[in-house]
């Protein structure tokens, strides 16, 4: 007889649907690509996305971000299907929360709360941890009233992790408490990260930036020879990594950070002061773009932006373009189906990698770099350009140290 295996008995996966509200303006097209990156969210979080529902407004509703229509609608499908949770691709006020709860009963994530809760996934290390933990109780405070008595009756899931189940407290004093134990703990962090800083004087320093899942860790782990964590998954990098890496006699430090993403808001993104000092006190920026995405170019006007919100936007940067390999399997059967007559009206073949280089080349006044980071496409021409750009930016420095 077959020896009798035991499997760890898997929790059931969350269900879902999600709702976003686009201007009028915004191309279906558009929407729909948003929503497969909520999805993607949602799925990083853990849950199986059921059903999408868009509703066109000027501006969303005050009181319920949809329309009551669209809301009795979403209830229905919520009933029939007993889903567990609806997800908003928009942060929600309060008492928008409250009165869509009130209304849907069952668990109401907006974006913040979802992006909050893989990053508590993610965290790695004490101080990554302590900096979500911190962004959470920012979040929950003026939502204390209702949310916490809501989500004290759930087990578990999206929205539950970090401050935990136990510790919920419905006094907002206990929790402006921890917010400022937090923000002692994260001084000290702040204070070692300083010294460590410090030790670091006299070498140049680059940061990998760019959209989330582009490539940034792959890339790291090549370059430095390093083990760090990439996976096909959004924010699968939280904390920021540091290695040495010396490209003939050339040494720099390379960091990993936290990838960004649309829609992020400013606040999440300065509880990783720490990370985004990486960014700020760069020399260098290594500006990773997934080139075979659809919307990269999307991609690159939000890594830009952030850039310019946390005072880094007048930093060098190198762009490079990763994943060539998939851009160009891809054209190479929209060259295809175009010589079949199958693509439909309106659909373009995308441009060679020649004409995207010249483009870029252009645009940006520097060389662009087109790369792939898993099939070691043009990785040789790539250390070369960052150890020219080192060494630049080295004697610029230090002058009398060559
Ligand atoms: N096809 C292809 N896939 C790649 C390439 N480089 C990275 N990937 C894949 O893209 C996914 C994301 O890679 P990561 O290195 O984790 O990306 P990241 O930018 O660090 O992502 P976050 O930390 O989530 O922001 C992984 O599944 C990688 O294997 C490439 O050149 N070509
Ligand atoms: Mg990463």
């Amino acid at each position: 007889m077959a020896k009798k295996k035991y499997y760890e008995t898997s929790k059931p996966q969350e269900t879902a649907v999600l709702v976003a509200v686009p201007g009028y303006r915004q191309s279906d097209e558009q929407t729909e690509e948003y929503l497969d990156e909520l999805a993607f969210l949602a799925e990083t979080a853990g849950a199986n996305t059921l059903k999408r529902f868009v509703q066109k407004l000027d501006k969303p509703d005050i009181r319920t971000f949809v329309g009551s229509g669209k809301l009795e609608e979403i209830q229905a499908y919520v009933k029939e299907h007993g889903v567990d949770m609806v997800i908003f691709d928009d942060d929600l006020s309060p008492s928008q929360v409250r009165n869509i709860e009130r209304e849907l009963q069952v668990k109401i994530v907006d974006r913040s709360l979802l992006i909050l809760d893989i990053f508590a996934l993610r965290a790695k290390t004490a101080q990554a941890h302590a900096q979500v933990e911190m962004a959470q109780y920012q979040y929950l405070l003026p939502r204390l009233t209702n949310l916490w008595t809501h989500l004290s009756k759930q087990k578990g899931g999206i929205g539950m992790k970090g401050p935990g189940e136990t510790e919920i407290e419905t006094d907002r004093r206990i929790v402006r408490d921890k917010i400022s134990l937090l923000r002692e703990r994260l001084k000290k962090f702040e204070k070692q990260n300083y010294e460590q800083r410090k030790a670091r004087a006299g070498i140049v320093r680059v940061a990998l930036v760019g959209y989330t899942n582009v490539g940034k860790s792959t890339l790291m782990n090549l370059l430095s020879k390093s083990d760090v964590f990439a996976e096909n998954k959004l924010f699968a990098t939280v904390d920021a990594t540091v290695r040495k890496v010396v490209l003939d006699n050339v040494p720099f430090l390379l960091s990993d950070t936290v990838g960004f993403i649309r829609k992020l808001p400013t606040k999440l993104i300065e509880s990783f002061k720490s990370t985004l000092d990486e960014i700020r006190e760069a020399d260098l920026l290594v500006h990773v773009v997934d080139v075979s995405h659809p919307s990269f170019e999307d991609h690159i006007a939000v890594v830009n932006e952030t850039l310019k919100d946390i005072n880094s936007a007048e930093k060098p940067v190198l762009l490079v373009f990763n994943k060539i390999d998939t851009y160009l399997s891809r054209r190479e059967q929209e060259l295809q189906e175009e010589n079949q007559e199958m693509l439909e009206e309106g659909h373009q073949v995308r441009p060679s990698i020649e004409d995207l280089k010249a483009t870029y080349m252009a645009k940006e006044h520097a060389p662009a770099m087109f790369i792939s980071a898993t099939d070691k496409l043009n990785i040789d021409a790539l250390r070369e350009e960052l150890q020219r750009r080192v060494a630049e930016i080295h004697f610029q420095r230090y002058p009398n140290n060559v």
